[in-house]
């Protein structure tokens, strides 16, 4: 097995680019692939602060160390989930690489900041552990960057996770999310931008160049992840792309290309005015927002002090991207 680029021995094969690459060239592989999804879509532009939602885990970890080996001005946050285990665990790791790094981490711990964690909050609420969670994520990257003065939020989702939410969304049809479902959400009053850089790139991908940049991650998936769909679409898409390699690359990239278009006009029509949350500040259709009607079933308090946003009514915003959290 050679590198397609030097043919020295090839350390990876990436079946849906047909082609094996070697350290140096696979590393240059992903820098690239980042920065072509970067330029594509406009999602950074030079001097943006950057936040960086790390959970410990392979693609946050490795969309930090690409972002900030291109230069860019990038911080990172870490959401304490109080998921047992799991969350110390994951959070060492954060922290392990940050300190390597030399670069900033903000941390927010939800037991200790808001009064619960996401097992017996969704519990309390009523809702699944990735639907409390997912909320519970948006609403705090969001209020971090806001306050923090950064101009845009960047996750880890890689093209299994962004194919795999596809598939789900139009098994049922979701045209909603369909609509949303972009690689770019644009800064709007009250939201910062949101970008997805990993989108050309896929799992198996992010967990090598972790293990070629000798960046230790959390390898064990959340325990809440256990038998969710999402989990379910992503091994059903892997059968394909055994026999049809860059299927997922096509069915994402094609969705956007030529199908995306067509859900925007709806996702655009459900954009209601939004008011300042009467106990957070966040903007939000209803007078209480649901992360803090969440916080308040989920038996939580908010901190001492809410943040200050939107002081006046602003219009709009396209919400989230999917039905529940999956990766970061
Ligand atoms: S952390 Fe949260 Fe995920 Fe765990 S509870 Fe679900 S959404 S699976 S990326
Ligand atoms: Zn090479
Ligand atoms: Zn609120």
């Amino acid at each position: 097995m050679k590198c397609r680029v030097c043919r020295e021995p090839a350390i990876i094969d990436i079946r849906r680019h047909n082609a094996n690459f070697c350290t140096e060239h696979f590393l240059r592989l992903c820098r690239d692939q980042t920065v072509k999804a970067i330029e594509e879509f406009d999602m950074l532009a030079p001097g943006d602060r950057v936040l960086v939602a790390v959970s410990g885990g392979k693609d946050s970890l490795a969309v930090w160390d690409i972002l900030l080996d291109l230069g860019y001005d990038a911080d990172g946050l870490y959401l304490g989930l109080g998921i047992g285990e799991y969350s110390d665990s994951s959070g060492e790791f954060a922290r392990a690489y940050a300190t390597k790094r030399g670069v900033k981490l903000i941390e927010v711990d939800l037991p200790a900041d808001y009064g619960y964690d996401i097992p017996t909050g969704a519990r309390a609420a009523k809702r699944v552990p990735c639907s409390a969670c997912g909320l519970s994520k948006r609403h705090l990257f969001d209020q971090a960057a806001i306050e923090g003065g950064y101009d845009v939020v960047v996750t880890g989702h890689n093209l299994d996770d962004e194919a795999a939410v596809l598939f789900g969304n139009t098994l049922r049809w979701s045209t909603d999310y369909l609509g949303r479902q972009l690689p770019v959400l644009p800064a709007r009053h009250g939201f910062p931008r949101k970008v997805k850089p990993l989108v050309r790139l896929g799992e198996r991908e992010m967990a090598a160049y972790c293990v070629v940049k000798g960046i230790d991650y959390i390898v064990e998936e959340c325990p809440m992840a256990v038998g969710n769909k999402h989990l379910g679409y992503k091994e059903a898409l892997n059968a394909i792309e055994a026999t049809s390699p860059g299927t997922k690359h096509d069915f994402y990239f094609g969705f956007l290309s030529r199908a995306s278009a067509h859900f925007r006009p709806q996702a655009e029509g459900e954009q209601a005015d939004l008011l300042p949350c009467i106990s957070c500040g966040a903007p939000t259709t209803t007078e209480v927002c649901a992360f803090c009607r969440l916080v308040e079933r989920a038996g939580g308090q908010m901190p001492e002090r809410a943040p200050e946003r939107s002081p006046e009514p602003v219009a709009v915003s396209l919400g989230p991207t999917r039905s529940a959290g999956a990766g970061q």
